[in-house]
């Protein structure tokens, strides 16, 4: 995908940077035009975040870390907004951790589908699962329940950036260990998450990727202590407080 010709140094290098990919992925047929309004929620609170990677949104990250790393068949959901943006470091991510990658969409449309497929193969990914749809999560009607059951359908973990809160409470009723990536603390997505990540996902998971590097070699009593020691709600908290606290920084 080409980037804006912009300099680094432009002080809203990153935030151009990520309008143009999501254009680009409407352009594309990947992202919804419901995408770019979840862009311009995301990115308000990303300004008040300062645009930076909050100390707690980084021990979140290590925690998703080990949590990826101690599980049996984790799976990464991807839809057209995270397809858009970070689609070679999803691939990254998957690889460090042995993971699948499944396209979930709330506006599922086959033509959707089959194009995040493609581009998440053009970006190395290896299989890519959603196409199956052969699972259902339960409790959310009919297109947006759609899962294959051998992806997201037997995860004991799952990643989920950018999700809808309905299905991320859904998919906690359905025993599964969630790890969301989501800017806004208040979202029922981040609340229902075992593990919310309180920052833009073009930060969050290439730094999930650098602690799962780190880690690879602790054991397992390391990584069990590491999520023993999480609170969830502590690191809302603290992404509110950082929050409310931008106009003094
Ligand atoms: O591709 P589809 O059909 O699966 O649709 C995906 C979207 C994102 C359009 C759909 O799930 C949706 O409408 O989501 P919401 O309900 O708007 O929620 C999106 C959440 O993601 C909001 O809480 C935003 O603050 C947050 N968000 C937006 N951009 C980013 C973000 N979080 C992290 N990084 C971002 N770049």
């Amino acid at each position: 995908m080409s980037d804006i010709e912009i300099p680094e140094s432009h002080p809203r290098y990153q935030s151009l940077l990520t309008r143009h990919r999501i254009e680009a992925g409407v352009e594309k047929g990947i992202t919804s035009q419901q995408g770019l309004i979840a862009q311009g929620r995301g990115e308000a609170f990303d300004y008040l975040l300062g645009e930076e990677t909050i100390p707690s949104a980084d021990d979140a990250a290590r925690v998703a870390a080990a949590h990826l790393l101690l599980a049996d068949h984790p799976v990464i959901s991807v839809n057209g907004n995270v397809a858009a943006l970070c689609p070679e470091e999803i691939v990254e991510l998957a690889d460090a951790v042995d993971a699948d990658i499944e396209v979930n969409l709330f506006n599922r449309t086959e033509a959707r589908m089959q194009a995040i497929v493609d581009h998440l193969r053009e970006h190395g990914a290896d299989e890519v699962k959603g196409l199956t749809a052969d699972g259902r999560i339960p409790n959310i009607d009919h297109k947006r329940a759609k899962i294959d059951a051998d992806g997201i359908g037997s995860a004991d973990v799952v990643v989920v950036p950018l999700e809808d809160g309905d299905r991320a409470e859904a998919l906690g009723a359905m025993g599964k260990t969630e790890i969301v990536v989501d800017l806004n603390p208040m979202s029922r997505s981040a609340r229902a998450a075992t593990v919310p990540i309180v920052d833009n996902i073009m930060r969050a998971v290439p730094n999930i990727t650098a602690h799962a590097n780190a880690l690879k070699d602790a054991s397992r009593e390391e990584l069990e202590a590491i999520v023993a020691e999480f609170d969830a709600e502590d690191a809302l908290e603290a992404a509110e407080r950082a929050i409310r606290s931008s106009d003094d920084t």
